[in-house]
């Protein structure tokens, strides 16, 4: 039995990390047995990040290192896609995890607004004595790297404008598939599905979850990856 160490649910999701949410697409959709075991602590894990499992007494860290154990096991997540679609398949999950996902982050992070709820969902399991102080530490480096990897010096709005050409790009595919790359979803839908599903339940209102939400392809996709977590 496969064990997946994620976060546990925030915010109305399976779990608060879109990156476990991918990993536990991934799981479902490999048909291996597999259970969750909550932490909201990484500190012990092989990259200190969530998620990792624990399979055949190794741990194994990374949601594309996860993919790559169950493929290694017979999943075929980008069956009967041609060599062309995989290579798109490949920058949209890339598009999803180095681009959006960083917007989340932000989100989240550097808005004064719901930063309350997003200090006591993750921090959840610091004493409360210590957990403003920890927070405010760790937001700190989570804001001085998103300075240094550049989408923090946009504003909110610069911020938008730059995500509207990769919603679009996501929409186009979706027009006439139910899933990004046909009728059935693949390995890219795991990705870019959470992470849509996770722009869209950050608390409080935001120029991204609010451009999704007004979306009713968007919207339509989000629930149908969703579904596939059951
Ligand atoms: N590339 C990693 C990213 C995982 C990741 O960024 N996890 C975040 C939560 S979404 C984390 O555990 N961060 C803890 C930290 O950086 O201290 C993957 O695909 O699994």
């Amino acid at each position: 039995m496969i064990t997946l160490l994620t976060y546990p649910p925030a915010f109305g999701q399976f779990s608060g990390s879109p990156f476990c949410n991918k990993a536990a697409h991934f799981l479902k959709l490999s048909g291996q047995q597999w259970r969750r075991e909550n932490t909201l602590d990484p500190r012990m894990m092989p990259h200190r990040k969530l998620p990792v499992i624990r399979a055949e007494d190794q741990l194994i860290a990374d949601s594309d290192m996860i993919r790559a154990y169950l493929e290694s096991k017979g999943a075929r997540f980008d069956a009967g896609l041609s060599e062309m679609e995989k290579a798109t398949s490949r920058a949209f999950i890339r598009m999803a995890e180095e681009h959006l996902y960083f917007h989340i982050l932000l989100d989240r992070w550097d808005n004064d607004a719901v930063w309350p709820e997003v200090r006591e969902t993750y921090f959840a399991s610091v004493p409360q004595l210590l957990r403003r102080i920890v927070a405010n530490k760790v937001r700190k480096d989570v804001l001085k790297g998103m300075q240094i990897q550049g989408l923090g010096r946009f504003t909110a709005t610069q911020r938008l404008a730059r995500l509207e050409p990769d919603l679009e790009a996501i929409s186009t595919r979706l027009w006439q598939n139910r899933f990004l790359f046909g009728e059935r979803p693949t390995a890219a839908d795991a990705s870019v599905g959470p992470m849509l599903s996770a722009a869209v339940a950050s608390p409080g209102n935001t120029l991204l979850s609010n451009r999704i939400q007004e979306n009713a392809v968007l919207m339509a996709y989000i629930a149908r990856v969703e579904e596939m977590l059951g």
